[in-house]
C-alpha cells in the first residue's frame, strides 16, 4: 500500500520528472515526504516565492518540452503562482501545477485558505482539476501529462486534497509516459499547401510555438533555403529558426520593425505553422484582417482548436509542426529577390545608432554577439530594455530565447535560474530591467542553493521604461509613478554569494563580462543606462519633444 504522496511522486518519475520547483506548505507534506525517498532523483529546487517557481517551471517547459513541475500550496501560493501559469498559457509552455487542497470533508466552506481551482484556473490554465480519491491519482496524471504536452501545449493546475494524499491505496503507479505521435498532415494536404505557395508572388514563412524537435527544425530550414522562401517568427520565438540562414528576416513580435510589417502586409500566401495569432504577431490584428485576411493563411497546428480560432485560413491542416515540415518538398517560384529583400530589411534592422548612455547597449550586443557560445541561452522579463536580446542578438540553431509572451516582468531570473539548472554546463544570460529584476531578485537565494546561477545583467535606467515612454507618448512631461530610487544591486547580488560589479562605461564592459563568465558563482553586473536611452531609435527627450507638439497644434 502506497499513500497519496507516494502515487503521485512514484508516477511523476516515471513519467520523467526529474525536477520539481517549489515552496512548501502544510497542505501537501506527504508529498515532500515522498520526495524524501527518491533521494533526489526527483529534485525539489527550492525557491523563494511562488511567483519565481511557477516561472521556473514554465521556462523548464519552454526548454525542454517536457512540462515543468510546480508544487505550491493551496490559496497564497497558487495565487502567488498565476503569474507563471498565465505565461505559460500564454507561450503555449507545458506545465504541471500542483496544489495542496483543503481535505474533502471540508470543502465548499470556505476553509482556510481554500480556493475552488476549476473556477480561479479554469480560464488561465488549459486544465484545472482536483484529485478527490487517491485512487485516481494514476488516470488523472497521466491525463494531465498528455494534456500539458499535445496539441497546443499549456499549464494544467492539479489539486491535491490533503487528506486524499494521505489516504492508503493499492492502486499501482503510473509506469511510463503515453507514448503519443504527432498528429501528421495528409498527402493531399501537404500537396495543396505546396500548390498554394508555388502559386504565390510573395510567399511567407511564419512560425512559433514549442513542440519544434530539431529534426522538424532542420527540415522546416531545408525547405525554406531550398525555395528561397523568406522567414519571420512569431513574437518571441527568435530560436525559432536559425537566425544566421539567409532566410531569416526578424521577428513579429512588440515593437515590429517596419520590414517585418511590410513582408506580412506586403506577402500574399503566409505559411503559418504551430502559430497561435496573438496580439503583438499581428501588430494589434491590423498586419492581418479579422476575420478572413486579404492574405491567404495557410494554417498548420497540432491544435485543431487554433486553427479558425480568429482568422479564416484558405487551408487549415490539422499537424504538428515536425510531421509537417518533414512532409514538404522544396517549391520553386524564382523568389529569391523577394528573400533576399526580406533579409536585407533583417540585416539593416540590427543596426542602431550609438546610444546616449554611459554604457551604450549597441556596443554590448555587438561584443556578446561575438563572445557568446553558439548554445547559449538568453532570457528576459518585461520592460524596454527587452529590445535588446529581442531584436539585435542573433540566434544560431543551437542558441535558445526565454521570454514571455505574456510580457510577465519579473520572468528573466527565474528562467535563466531554471535554464542553468536544465543545462549546468550552458552560458545562461539575463536581461534583465531595474523594475523587471526587483520584482523576482529573491530568486538569486533559490540560485545560491541550487548551484545554479546565471549571468545578469542589469540594464539599469532608474526608470519604469517602458510605462515612462507610454507615458510621454500621451501625457508629456508629466511623470507620475515611473521613477525608480534602486538599492546597490551590487551589494545585494554579493549577499546571495554573486560575483556582482557596477559597469560605468562601455569600455568598461568587455572586461566585466569575461569575469562574469569566468566565475562560478555566476554574476551580476550593474549597467550604467541613461534613461535618455529609452528606444534603440528615439531618446526620451525625442519622445516628449513630439508629443508637445502634435498636443500644441490645433
Ligand atoms: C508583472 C508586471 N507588472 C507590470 C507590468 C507593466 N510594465 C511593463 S514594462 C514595465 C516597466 C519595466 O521597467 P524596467 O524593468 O526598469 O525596464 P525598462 O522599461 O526601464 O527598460 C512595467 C511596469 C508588467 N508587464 N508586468
Ligand atoms: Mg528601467
Amino acid at each position: 500500500m502506497r499513500n497519496g504522496g507516494q502515487v503521485l511522486v512514484e508516477s511523476l518519475m516515471a513519467l520523467g520528472a526529474v525536477k520539481a520547483f517549489g515552496v512548501p506548505g502544510e497542505s501537501y507534506l506527504a508529498v515532500l515526504d515522498a520526495l524524501h525517498d527518491t533521494q533526489g532523483r526527483l529534485d525539489f529546487v527550492l525557491c523563494r516565492n511562488e511567483g519565481g517557481a511557477a516561472f521556473m517551471a514554465a521556462a523548464w517547459g519552454k526548454l525542454t518540452g517536457s512540462p515543468g513541475i510546480c508544487l505550491v500550496t493551496r490559496g497564497p501560493g497558487v495565487t502567488n503562482a498565476s503569474i507563471g501559469i498565465h505565461t505559460a498559457m500564454q507561450d503555449s509552455a507545458p506545465m504541471i501545477v500542483f496544489v495542496g487542497q483543503v481535505g474533502t470533508d471540508m470543502t465548499g466552506r470556505e476553509a482556510f485558505q481554500e480556493i475552488d481551482y476549476g473556477a480561479v484556473f479554469g480560464t488561465m490554465a488549459k486544465w484545472a482539476v482536483q484529485i478527490d480519491r487517491v485512487e485516481r491519482i494514476p488516470e488523472i496524471l497521466g491525463r494531465a501529462w498528455v494534456t500539458a504536452t499535445t496539441g497546443r501545449p499549456g499549464p494544467v493546475v492539479v489539486a491535491l486534497p490533503e487528506d486524499m494524499l494521505t489516504s492508503l491505496t493499492d492502486a499501482a503507479p503510473l509506469t511510463a509516459p503515453a507514448r503519443i505521435s504527432e498528429p501528421a498532415p495528409t498527402a493531399e494536404a501537404v500537396a495543396e499547401a505546396l500548390a498554394l505557395l508555388q502559386g504565390a508572388a510573395r510567399p511567407l514563412l511564419l512560425l512559433g510555438g514549442c513542440n519544434w524537435t530539431d529534426d522538424g527544425r532542420r527540415a522546416l530550414q531545408h525547405f525554406a533555403e531550398a525555395s528561397d522562401i523568406p522567414a519571420i517568427v512569431a513574437f518571441r520565438y527568435q530560436d525559432r529558426f536559425d537566425n544566421h540562414s539567409a532566410c531569416y528576416a526578424g521577428e513579429a513580435g512588440v515593437g515590429m520593425p517596419a520590414h517585418v510589417k511590410a513582408l506580412i502586409r506586403e506577402a500574399d500566401v503566409i505559411l503559418a505553422i504551430n502559430v497561435r495569432f496573438g496580439e503583438m504577431t499581428t501588430d494589434g490584428y491590423t498586419l492581418l484582417s479579422v476575420p478572413v485576411p486579404v492574405q491567404e493563411v495557410i494554417h498548420v497546428h497540432g491544435s485543431d482548436r487554433e486553427i479558425g480560432k480568429i482568422y479564416q485560413p484558405v487551408l487549415g491542416i490539422h499537424a504538428g509542426p515536425n510531421t509537417f515540415a518533414a512532409a514538404l518538398r522544396p517549391a520553386r517560384g524564382g523568389w529569391a529577390g523577394w528573400r533576399a529583400k526580406a533579409r536585407a530589411g533583417y540585416l539593416a534592422s540590427m543596426d542602431a545608432p550609438p546610444q546616449p548612455s554611459p554604457v551604450d547597449m549597441v556596443a554590448v550586443m555587438v561584443h556578446l554577439r561575438r563572445v557568446l557560445p553558439g548554445d547559449a541561452i538568453l532570457t528576459n522579463g518585461a520592460g524596454n530594455f527587452a529590445v535588446w536580446p529581442n531584436k539585435f542578438y542573433s540566434f544560431g540553431a543551437k542558441a535558445r530565447l526565454l521570454a514571455p509572451q505574456s510580457g510577465a516582468m519579473g520572468y528573466g531570473v527565474p528562467a535563466a535560474i531554471a535554464a542553468k539548472v536544465a543545462y549546468p554546463d550552458r552560458t545562461v544570460v539575463c536581461f534583465a530591467g531595474d523594475g523587471d529584476f526587483q520584482m523576482t531578485c529573491q530568486e538569486l537565494g533559490t540560485a545560491m542553493q541550487a548551484g545554479a546561477q546565471p549571468i545578469i545583467l542589469i540594464l539599469n535606467n532608474g526608470i519604469y521604461g517602458t510605462i515612462r515612454a507610454h507615458q510621454e507618448r500621451n501625457y508629456p512631461a508629466r511623470v507620475s509613478g515611473t521613477t525608480l530610487q534602486n538599492p546597490d544591486f551590487t551589494r545585494l547580488a554579493h549577499a546571495y554569494g554573486f560575483h556582482a560589479e557596477r559597469v560605468e562605461s562601455t569600455a568598461d564592459f568587455a572586461a566585466a563580462f569575461d569575469r562574469a563568465l569566468a566565475s562560478g558563482t555566476g554574476a551580476v553586473l550593474d549597467l550604467n543606462i541613461s534613461p535618455e536611452a529609452l528606444t534603440p531609435r528615439q531618446t526620451l527627450s525625442q519622445i516628449r519633444a513630439a508629443a508637445l507638439v502634435v498636443k500644441e497644434s490645433p
